[in-house]
């Protein structure tokens, strides 16, 4: 109950701080946090010009169930930057960088958060962390089917103690199929260094001493033959960021 009534608190504070009733084209990420903002914005906003960009089948069915109307990405005019994108995450650094992908729709979320003139991940105060992997103890990457043995075998060399397929077991038995048909890999790191951290000296932060920083590690996993996208979002620290606010006891994650 305390963190859903967060997750609503947090939605509405950035509904509230960053969604405007004029806009076009407006991102909608996935997971739960995602439906208190949808809710929270038809709740200001019944302008029907307003298209919602779904990334993946449940943020679509969020979108629809509001009685919104979504537009799929690919149908917009090349070049097409959306006004605000609102998305989730599974944990966030002191950088606003964030660990996503816990709902594997993480493709489909960074090719909309990468269109957003801003994002605004929304996240309650579980997720804040001073480093990524503190809570979250996986790294959820896309993977084509066909390559997974190999980039297992590339991620325990980057020091991945123990990548694993991501398997159901209630819903299908076997992999998980993400919405591009791929399947997600779930690669454990040590907790991740900061840019500033590295500054600092506390790490090389390129592997060669043990320790990763955020964007070194996400290139090094990105570079895997056979990885569609890494749940690594990182350069949301833009110099319009705010830092991360606490709200009502939540926190409200902007950039
Ligand atoms: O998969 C994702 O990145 C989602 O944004 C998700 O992890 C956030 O989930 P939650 O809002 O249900 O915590």
């Amino acid at each position: 109950a305390a963190v859903e009534s967060a997750k609503r608190a947090a939605a509405q504070q950035a509904v509230k701080d960053h969604f405007d009733p004029t806009a076009t084209n407006v991102g909608i990420g996935s997971g739960t946090t995602i439906v208190y903002v949808v809710e929270a914005i038809k709740q200001v906003s019944t302008n029907p010009a307003i298209r919602f960009i779904p990334t993946g089948y449940q943020s679509r069915q969020v979108i629809v169930k509001a009685g919104l109307t979504p537009v799929a990405f690919d149908s917009l005019p090349e070049g097409t930057m959306f006004d605000v994108a609102f998305d989730g995450a599974d944990e966030v650094d002191a950088e606003l960088n964030c660990i996503k992908g816990g709902g594997a729709c993480l493709f489909q979320e960074k090719l909309v958060a990468e269109r957003a003139k801003k994002f605004v991940c929304v996240a309650d105060y579980r997720k804040k962390q001073d480093r990524l992997l503190t809570i979250w103890p996986t790294i959820p990457i896309e993977v084509a089917p066909i390559a997974v043995p190999t980039v297992l075998k590339g991620l325990r060399t980057l020091g991945s103690s123990n990548p694993k397929l991501r398997t159901t077991l209630l819903e299908k038995s076997g992999p998980l199929k993400t919405d591009q048909d791929f399947f997600i890999v779930d690669a454990p790191f040590k907790t991740l260094l900061c840019g500033s951290d590295v500054k600092a000296g506390k790490g090389k932060g390129d592997g060669s001493d043990g320790t990763w920083e955020v964007n070194k590690l996400s290139e090094a996993i990105k570079a895997l033959t056979g990885v569609l996208e890494v749940g690594i979002f990182s350069g949301l620290n833009g110099p319009d960021a705010e830092k991360i606010r606490s709200t009502d006891g939540v926190k409200t994650v902007t950039s």
